[in-house]
C-alpha cells in the first residue's frame, strides 16, 4: 500500500519550483520555445529522471518521459503500449501557476511514487509537457499535441509571433530541426489512451463540494486575426463625415460579435488583443489588427455565428469604407472523452468516497489534439472561485492529494485488455 499522504506537498513543491520560470520578474509568462521553456522542460525531465522514467525531447519541443511496464523493465524490445499522461508547460501572459503544470506534475509524482515502492504496472505509461497549448506567443494553438497527434502541418511553422520569429526558427533557436517535425508524430499503436488532469477552470467543483470531477466534452474553438485598413489623418482637419477610421470601425465588429454570441446559450467569444497604429494621440488611426477567440460545445452553431460575423463585417466595410480581413488562425472541432476511460476515473473516484460529477470544458485542452490519435478522459481538479488566466488561480495541497489518490487507485487498477475496441 503506498502512503500518498505527502504527494500534494509534493505536487505543490514541484509547482512553485516552475513557477520561478517566467519571462516577467513580476509574474508568471511562459511561451513556447523560449528560454524559460527550455528550463522548464530541463527541470521536468530531471524530475521525470528521479521518479524512474527514461526521458527525450521530441522535435516540436515536448518533453516526454516513460516508465517502462513490466514486461519491458526488464526487456528493452518488449516495448508495449502506453498510457498517455500529461498536459501543457506553456502559461498565457500573467497566467495562473496550475493551468498546464497540474496536468504534468501529479502524473510524474505518482510515477515516482509507484517507482520508489518498485511498483510496475502491466503497461508502460508516457508523461508528456507539451510545449505549446495556450497559443500566446504564435497564432496558432495546441502544436505541441498536434505534431505528436500527427495533425499539425508543416506550414504552420511559418506562423511568427510578434517579433517576426516564425515557429520554425524557434524550434531552431531551440536546437531543434524544423524539417523533422514528421518524428514527433507518434502511431495510434504506441497509447492505449490518453488521460489529462486539469484544473477546472470554472465553479462548478467548487459549489458542489468535490475535489475531483471527469470530462464529459471539450468544446471546439476557432481563432481569427482581423486587419481593419481605413485612412490614417489629422485629428484635427479631418471632418468626421469623411473619415475612414479603422478603430471605430473595429469597434462597430467587436460590438457586433459581442451582439451575435449573446443571441446564442453556450456561444462564447472574446477579442483578447487589439492593436491600432500608427498610435498617436493626433492621428486618426488607419490599421487595426484584433484577435478572436469563438468557442461552443456545438461546432454548427460556432460555425453558423462566424458565418453571421463574417456577413456584418462586409456590412461595416461598405458603409464605412475600409478593408476589413479576417484571417482564421486555428479551428478544432468539439470533442467528446472516451467512456470506458471515463468510466475507469469515475470508479476511482467513487472508491474515495466522492460522487461523480461528469461536467462539459469550455476551455480547450491538448486532448482535444490527442482525441485525433487515441482514447480521450479527462479529470478536473477543483479550482478557487473557477478562476484561472490570472495569477489568482488556485488549488489546495489538500486536493492536489486527492487527486494524486485517484489516479494512483485509476493506475493501479487499470486493465488494458477490459477496453473494448471502438
Ligand atoms: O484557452 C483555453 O481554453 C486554454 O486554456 N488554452
Ligand atoms: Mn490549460
Ligand atoms: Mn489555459
Amino acid at each position: 500500500m503506498i502512503d500518498t499522504e505527502h504527494l500534494g506537498v509534493k505536487i505543490f513543491e514541484y509547482i512553485d519550483a516552475l513557477a520561478e520560470l517566467s519571462e516577467h520578474p513580476d509574474h508568471l509568462t511562459r511561451c513556447s520555445l523560449t528560454r524559460e521553456h527550455k528550463q522548464a522542460n530541463a527541470m521536468v525531465e530531471q524530475w521525470m529522471q528521479t521518479a524512474g522514467m527514461t526521458t527525450h525531447t521530441d522535435a516540436i519541443g515536448n518533453i516526454i518521459g516513460r516508465y517502462a511496464g513490466q514486461t519491458e523493465a526488464s526487456d528493452e524490445s518488449a516495448k508495449a503500449p502506453a498510457l498517455l499522461l500529461g498536459s501543457h508547460l506553456d502559461t498565457v501572459r500573467n497566467g495562473g501557476r496550475f493551468d498546464g503544470m497540474l496536468g504534468v506534475i501529479t502524473p510524474l509524482v505518482c510515477i515516482g511514487a509507484l517507482n520508489a515502492h518498485g511498483i510496475r504496472l502491466p503497461f508502460a505509461v508516457e508523461v508528456v509537457g507539451f510545449c505549446d497549448e495556450e497559443g500566446v506567443r504564435f497564432p496558432s494553438t495546441l502544436f505541441g499535441s498536434r505534431a505528436i497527434a500527427g495533425t499539425l502541418n508543416s506550414d504552420t511553422l511559418d506562423q511568427c509571433d510578434e517579433n517576426g520569429i516564425s515557429i520554425a526558427n524557434a524550434l531552431r533557436d531551440f536546437g531543434l530541426d524544423p524539417d523533422n517535425l514528421k518524428s514527433a508524430q507518434r502511431a495510434v499503436t504506441d497509447f492505449l489512451g490518453f488521460v489529462e488532469i486539469h484544473i477546472e477552470q470554472g465553479p462548478v467543483l467548487e459549489t458542489q463540494n468535490i475535489p475531483v470531477g471527469v470530462v464529459s466534452a471539450i468544446s471546439g474553438a476557432a481563432r481569427y486575426q482581423v486587419s481593419v485598413t481605413g485612412q490614417a489623418g489629422h485629428a484635427g482637419t479631418v471632418p468626421m463625415s469623411l473619415r475612414q477610421d479603422a478603430l471605430t470601425g473595429a469597434a462597430e465588429c467587436l460590438l457586433a460579435i459581442e451582439n451575435v454570441c449573446s443571441d446564442h446559450e453556450g456561444l462564447v467569444a472574446t477579442v483578447g488583443e487589439i492593436k491600432a497604429s500608427p498610435g498617436a494621440t493626433n492621428v486618426i488611426p488607419g490599421h487595426v489588427e484584433f484577435s478572436i477567440d469563438i468557442r461552443s460545445s456545438e461546432d454548427s452553431i460556432r460555425q453558423m455565428a462566424e458565418r453571421e460575423i463574417a456577413n456584418i463585417f462586409a456590412q461595416i466595410a461598405i458603409d464605412r469604407k475600409l478593408d476589413i480581413q479576417p484571417v482564421k488562425t486555428y479551428e478544432a472541432g468539439s470533442v467528446d472523452c472516451d467512456k470506458q476511460l471515463t468510466r475507469l476515473l469515475a470508479d476511482s473516484i467513487e472508491s474515495f468516497g466522492y460522487p461523480v460529477q461528469t461536467m462539459p470544458s469550455g476551455a480547450g485542452h491538448d486532448a482535444m489534439a490527442l482525441a485525433e490519435l487515441t482514447r480521450i478522459a479527462m479529470l478536473f481538479v477543483r479550482c478557487k472561485g473557477g478562476i484561472s488566466h490570472h495569477p489568482d488561480e488556485s488549488i489546495t495541497v489538500q486536493d492536489a492529494h486527492a487527486v494524486a489518490d485517484v489516479l494512483l487507485r485509476f493506475l493501479q487498477r487499470f486493465d488494458p485488455a477490459a477496453l473494448t475496441a471502438g
